[in-house]
């Protein structure tokens, strides 16, 4: 008798505390998918030996295209309209001998690549940042907040010359 009304009556603490956990789980799992700011959704892909010289050979283009003064360090500022892909390769230890300028509250995309370690890249006041690893071009939705010339630093660990890894990003009201 007694063992059949065991059988019928629920644990209705255990069910109650599986279905809050359940629920957790699939909050957690939501804000993950759904977390992170729209404006930086990544995307990589796998990059050869020749894609790498395309990139390099699109950052001339970039550079050649749309430099529009030299500044005085006698870098090319480049300045790639807004909505465009801009470039950038990191290497030991820099990220093109160029100074990029770009509009505020415009949107660009980020096309990142290394040639050799991984490194990184970020603009602290742009809430960039950004891991750069060898052989795969990471692509970057990004659109500047706030105008005014930065520094854009190398955000992973490469070796002696890392601290020295700084570039330059202007952004232009
Ligand atoms: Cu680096």
């Amino acid at each position: 008798m007694s063992d059949s009304d065991g059988k019928e009556s629920l644990n209705y603490p255990l069910l109650l505390a599986t279905i809050v956990i359940i629920a957790i789980m699939v909050g957690a799992a939501t804000m993950k998918l759904l977390g992170g700011d729209p404006e930086t959704k990544v995307a990589k892909v796998k990059i050869t030996k020749e894609q790498l010289a395309d990139f390099t050979a699109h950052i001339d283009e970039m550079v050649a295209g749309y430099t529009v003064r030299v500044d005085e360090k006698g870098w090319p500022v480049v300045h790639p309209p807004a909505g465009s892909d801009v470039y950038i390769l990191a290497r030991a230890y820099n990220f093109g001998r160029f100074t990029l300028e770009l509009e505020k509250g415009k949107s660009y995309q980020l096309k990142l690549t290394s040639n050799e370690i991984r490194h990184g890249i970020a603009v602290r006041e742009l809430k960039l940042k950004e891991t750069i690893n060898l052989g795969e071009i990471r692509s970057v939705a990004f659109r500047p907040e706030k105008a005014g010339t930065f520094d854009m630093v190398c955000s992973e660990f490469c070796g002696y010359g890392h601290e020295s890894m700084v570039g330059r990003l202007i952004v232009t009201e």
